[in-house]
């Protein structure tokens, strides 16, 4: 006899200790099968084994009266007593093997997996999934030794085959909820084709006012993630590479500069101390305003005001409701500078990455883009190029499901499927401090008034500077870094919206 196939999109973990105070667990389980669990364990670590075989009777009638299966955690005599559907185990209690050795082969088997090695050993032990975790910091499980974040997470996936070889299933566990569920999903898809079959929550569910309505949104935003992930590996929007869509979307720059100027968009610079004052002069001669504020206790009043965020390297990990620019300075050169992106990386969604090559080769690195090439970082500068900088900046589009802008000599941006070089700029950019710095503001101060296309932003946010680096670099009073620094900041203010279009050499690159 086969099993029959399990669906484990939403899983819910009971924990009677965190159950909402307005109804019994009873309840939570019934409503939130109501609002879309298709799959319950009960986890009760604090009832001797008579009071957990009489709970188990009871939750068990009602996961069958809907034909949901119900897994017991850890005690196996429970599962056998009541007859439950399955079992899930944790690293420290029986092994796989021993397990199925007592619930014979049609029950659901489960295992904990935090590592790459578990997993492996989970699937040779015969179990059905691994529930991987723990993947965000939670109050429900306080023993955890570390995070893995969805970066993490897609460390253990990729370390088990592809979903067509094998019969295991995944789902994830720790800290999740509605507002994370779509990244954790996104993020951690792994490059074998696996995506999480599921997601594993405690306190969204038992600890809601409404089980039902949180189940409902919670399925809805793993779903939502599930068809990220599909629709952007498909090829069918390969017409929106084609030169013609870029001109396109030059066209409209001239309207979106003279729009920045007259909105004068609030930009959150949570920056450093060496570019602070030029990032901020330029985003005012651009026609933006910047508001440099590193410190992390305002960032909640602060976000009810921006319209975009700088996060410079270093900071906060807050989630924001605004298009956040990341500029991970200096990521390759030291270590602290890499846990720190990665951690950011993990904890909140950026809208875009900038960086330049050094900057983007380390982050390809951090978060296991395929055969990135690597650039050494001496300092903040990166030495030497990639010999294919579209393909790279649009892997690491791809995988971190954002925009990514390349700046150096020939800029490159790419939102995964459309990719473009921009050939404007001038070599001085490169000869003053915080030049790139001054992008990422620029592009901040373009995302506040183009929401709805990050990608736009971006080469709106390269193409005015660099348009302001050719003004300044060829007039006549500029003789070096030093007078070009101030004219570059007077040629950001005298940029005329038309020249957005007539002197942009921005091409589609195809790949
Ligand atoms: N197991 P919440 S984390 C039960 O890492 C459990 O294996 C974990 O609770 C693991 O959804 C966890 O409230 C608790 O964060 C998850
Ligand atoms: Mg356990």
């Amino acid at each position: 006899m086969t099993k029959p196939a399990v669906d484990y999109s939403l899983y819910l973990v009971t924990d009677s200790g965190l159950n909402h105070a307005s109804r019994t667990l009873l309840e939570t389980v019934e409503d939130s099968i109501r609002g879309g669990v298709t799959i319950v364990q009960l986890r009760e670590k604090h009832l001797d084994t008579a009071a957990f075989i009489d709970l188990a009777h009871k939750v068990h009638a009602v996961t069958k009266k809907y034909n949901v299966p119900l897994l017991i955690n850890d005690n196996i005599d429970v599962a056998l007593a009541i007859d439950a559907e399955g079992v899930h185990v944790g690293q420290d209690d029986l092994s796989c093997l021993e397990v199925r050795a007592l619930i014979g082969p049609n029950k659901i088997l489960g295992i904990s997996a935090g590592t790459p090695d578990e997993a492996q050993k989970a699937l040779a032990d015969g179990a059905d999934y691994i529930g991987i975790g723990t993947c965000f910091s939670t109050q429900t499980k306080t023993d955890t030794k570390r995070t893995l974040g969805p970066i993490g997470v897609r460390q253990v996936l990729e370390a088990i085959p592809a979903p067509q070889d094998t019969h295991l299933k995944t789902v994830v566990i720790g800290g999740i909820k509605e507002d994370n569920t779509k990244r954790v999903v996104v993020h951690s898809a792994g490059a074998n084709g696996r995506i999480l079959d599921g997601i594993a929550v405690v306190t969204g569910i038992v600890g809601a006012k409404d089980a039902k309505k949180a189940s409902e949104d919670l399925l809805k935003e793993f779903k939502a993630g599930h068809t990220l992930v599909s629709s952007s590996s498909s090829t069918g929007r390969v017409a929106a590479q084609q030169q013609t869509h870029v001109d396109a979307m030059i066209h409209q720059f001239p309207d979106l500069l003279t729009k920045l100027r007259s909105e004068s968009p609030l930009t959150h610079h949570i920056s450093n101390f060496v570019v602070m004052n030029d990032t901020a002069n330029a985003t005012l001669a651009l026609g933006g305003s910047p508001i440099m504020a590193p410190c992390a206790a305002e960032a909640e009043d602060l976000s009810k005001v921006v319209s975009s965020v700088v996060l410079n390297i270093g900071t906060l990990t807050e989630s924001w409701s605004k298009p956040v620019v990341f500029d991970p300075v200096g990521v390759g050169a030291t270590s602290l500078r890499a846990s720190a992106t990665l951690r950011i990386l993990n904890n909140m969604h950026v809208d875009i990455i900038k960086g330049n090559a050094g900057e983007i080769s380390a982050i390809a690195k951090l978060i296991g883009c395929e055969g990135t090439e690597s650039i050494a970082m001496r300092g903040v500068d990166s030495v030497g190029g990639f010999s294919d900088p579209a393909a790279v900046v649009r892997a690491v589009a791809k995988r971190e499901n954002c925009v990514v802008a390349m700046t150096g000599k020939i800029d490159y941006v790419s939102d995964g499927v459309r990719t473009v070089a921009i050939e404007n700029g001038h070599r001085y950019q490169g000869r003053i401090t915080g030049s790139g710095c001054m992008i990422a503001s620029s592009i901040a101060s373009f995302a506040a008034v183009s929401p709805n296309d990050h990608f736009a932003a971006a080469v709106a946010g390269i193409l005015a500077l660099n348009l302001a680096g050719e003004h300044a670099g060829t007039r006549s009073d500029v003789r070096g870094p030093g007078t070009f620094r101030a004219a570059f900041i007077d040629e950001i203010e005298n940029l005329e919206p038309l020249q957005m279009k007539s002197e942009a050499k921005v091409k589609s690159v195809q790949l």
